[in-house]
């Protein structure tokens, strides 16, 4: 089929709940992605994330073929050989005392929602049905109504109603704004470290460190949800380390299968986990033994192929490169590690058309708010591949 047919097709009978580019992928490797016409680009996306070890990394694809010949779905009324050895790996890797593997990343948002809330009542104190999470401006968590309800962003909450209660919002890196708002009834601050829909907004350095001695302070539960910001793709295996402090609650999702796969887990303190009994909460996929044995590839391959350090290395490479663009139409290049934003100076007239010139010339990347570009390859980037990049973004933006 051609391109088109594959296009009108896709319009013909999908719901129209994206507006993509018009590539019509069928192959990729590494930070590389074929079109149907064969057409090569450096994918500057990585799935928003999920692919930060590389497309179709040998080591994760092997382990995939590997185990889904063996067992595939042994759904949690029974064990199976592969989950203890995740739990042991993730939490291993993360300092964390406890897991419970879900498959979205939202899921594992409102798996954290119910167990802080659970854990207010029970071990806080507070009142049934008074519990309060305290969330944050321009967040985004996820599409489940529980979570729209808490956004700001009118295009993902209008007519979803009516919402969960119990979220209180307030402005993004304002630690006052945080302690002013917390009450006897809080039990948990949900935040992202760095915003990624928002623009790759990154909060002012030594907010996260105030907002984890508030939350210590006033016996709230401290959730970072790192499913974009996790797993190498800041230059730190999660993001918290770059404040040097340590959430009570961790998300991850994405990169956690290196796109294989949904795999998410919420990761957590003994006491806030503990508050779950059997039959509480539960998943027919969530900690299945094909999740389970492609997200301990997917981990070791990041800290064994130093895609960290990469990250770290090859974000800053990447981030001089555009600062040395010669243009008006750039106003900010911000980012940590391989998470990078370009925002567009309001003559641009919007990063959509610049991201679709990108496809032309074989970049793909997507914009976020309108006038945001967002760069965010895979963390097995190189020099070259970034020196080719620049090539590019420069005849973009100089032209
Ligand atoms: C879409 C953005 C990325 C997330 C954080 C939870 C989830 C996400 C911090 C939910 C998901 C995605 C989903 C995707 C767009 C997207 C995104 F543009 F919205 F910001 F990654 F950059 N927490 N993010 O970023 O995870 O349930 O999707 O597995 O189109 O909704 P999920």
């Amino acid at each position: 089929m051609e391109t088109a047919e594959y296009i009108q097709m896709e319009n013909r009978y999908g719901a129209k709940n994206y507006n993509p580019l018009d590539v019509v992928l069928s192959r990729g490797k590494g930070v590389w992605v074929w079109d149907v016409d064969g057409k090569r680009y450096m994918d500057c996306l990585s799935a928003y994330s999920a692919i930060n070890q590389g497309h179709c990394h040998p080591k994760i694809q092997a382990t995939m073929v590997e185990q889904c010949q063996k067992l595939t779905l042994s759904s949690r009324a029974f064990r199976n050989d592969q989950i203890a050895l995740f739990y042991k790996e993730i939490c291993e890797m993360t300092n964390s005392h406890k897991v419970l593997p879900m498959n979205s990343g939202a899921e594992a948002v409102e798996t954290a929602i119910k167990v802080v809330r659970k854990w207010g009542y029970q071990t806080k104190g507070i009142p049934q049905g008074q519990a309060e999470i305290i969330v944050c401006e321009n967040n985004f968590h996820g599409r489940t109504v529980t979570i729209v309800g808490f956004s700001s962003d009118e295009s993902s909450r209008k007519g979803f109603g009516p919402f969960t209660p119990g979220f209180k919002v307030v402005p993004y890196g304002d630690a006052d704004a945080l302690e002013a708002a917390i009450t006897p009834n809080t039990v948990a601050f949900l935040v992202e470290p760095i915003q990624g829909e928002a623009g790759v907004i990154i909060p002012p350095e030594g907010y996260l460190k105030k907002a984890k001695a508030l939350c210590q302070k006033n016996n709230v539960v401290l959730i970072l949800d790192e499913i974009q910001t996790g797993l190498g793709r800041t230059g730190r295996l999660l993001a918290e380390e770059h404040e040097g402090i340590e959430a009570d609650m961790t998300l991850l999702g994405k990169a956690l299968s290196g796109g294989f796969y949904p795999v998410s887990a919420v990761l957590s303190s003994h006491e806030v986990m503990n508050v779950l009994q059997p039959g509480e909460h539960g998943s027919t996929f969530g900690g299945n033994p094909l999740a389970c044995a492609v997200a301990r590839t997917a981990i070791r391959v990041i800290a064994d192929e130093n895609m960290i350090e990469n990250a770290d290395k090859m974000g800053e490479y990447f981030r001089t490169g555009l600062k040395q663009i010669d243009t008006q139409l750039i106003k900010e290049i911000r980012g940590r590690g391989l998470l990078i934003g370009v925002e567009l100076n309001p003559e641009a007239g919007g990063a959509r058309k610049y991201c679709q010139q990108l496809e032309g010339l074989g970049i793909l990347c997507k914009e976020t708010h309108d006038n945001i570009i967002r760069f965010a390859p895979p963390l097995v980037i190189t020099r070259e591949d970034i020196d080719w990049a620049m090539e590019n973004i420069d005849k973009v933006f100089s032209a």
